[in-house]
């Protein structure tokens, strides 16, 4: 198969609406998280791949970051990203994109854990390639937008501009292809330079450099992000599925 053009990163917490952008996006069924009692969270990490506008697309879908029982769990699941990472070869990630559901409450201690480990997952040459994603603005009442959710989204905006500061692009994700589309169209419009021009995620470049460690485990913990997810185990819950 042809190298991708574009490879786009997809993280954040379960039932955020990864898999359902994944699928929606590459017109392929997925199996999306039902919540409490319904179908499976995503636990593997899945690559789509789709033709948009002469441009082979790639998306990588993940499990949640940071929202495991213990830290060995989490750490597994960046060990899981390594794999697809260490898999892409000479190509490269092209972008990443964070989502986060609107309908859910202001940032929790797991969103921000999250977000910590994806900014040492991109390094801050990476952060102006990361879009911030809204899902499920199609559930959401005008009267609700004026209330509440304006001065939600604002403080939303405002929190990930401080942690990200040259960073992110934010984008609302309705449930219809349309939009999906949108947020395809911003990163396909952003290729065309040489593929080693696009900065490498911190990780990636890490796990290169510890690529003689025969443990893939070990490697993953030296690396920044395996080093704050390590840092961020207090704050893990049990059960977040469950709740979601
Ligand atoms: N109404 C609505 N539902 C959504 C949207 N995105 C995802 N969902 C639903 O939210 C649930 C969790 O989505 P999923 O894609 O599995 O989340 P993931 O855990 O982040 O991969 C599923 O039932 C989806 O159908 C959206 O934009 N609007
Ligand atoms: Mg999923």
């Amino acid at each position: 198969m042809a190298p991708s053009d574009v490879v786009i990163l997809l993280i954040g917490l379960h039932g955020t609406g990864k898999t359902t952008f994944a699928g929606v996006a590459t017109n392929t069924d997925v199996k999306t998280h039902q919540g409490k009692g319904g179908g499976p969270c995503t636990e593997e990490c899945v690559r789509y791949t789709v033709a948009y506008k002469e441009k082979q697309v790639t998306i990588i879908d993940t499990p949640g970051l940071a929202d495991r029982n213990t830290s060995e769990e989490n750490i597994e699941i960046l060990h899981k990203i390594a794999k697809q990472l260490r898999s892409l070869g000479q190509e490269r990630v092209s972008g990443v994109i964070y989502f986060h559901s609107i309908e859910g409450v202001r940032l929790s201690a797991i969103d921000l854990d999250n977000i910590r480990i994806l900014k040492k997952i991109c390094g801050v040459d990476f952060f102006p390639r990361v879009a911030f994603v809204t899902t499920r603005w199609d559930r959401i009442k005008q009267t609700e937008w004026n209330a509440l959710l304006q001065p939600r989204h604002q403080e939303l905006t405002k929190a990930w501009n401080d942690m990200m500061p040259t960073g992110p692009t934010f984008k609302f994700l309705n449930d219809d292809s349309k939009s999906h589309e949108e947020v395809l169209e911003y990163f396909a419009a952003q290729t065309g330079e040489p593929s080693d021009a696009i900065p490498q995620l911190l990780f990636a470049q890490e796990l290169d450099r510890y690529r003689w460690e025969q443990n893939p485990i070990k490697a993953v913990k030296r690396s920044t992000a395996g080093k704050e997810m390590v840092a961020r185990g207090s704050n893990v819950r049990k059960g977040i599925c469950a709740f979601l």
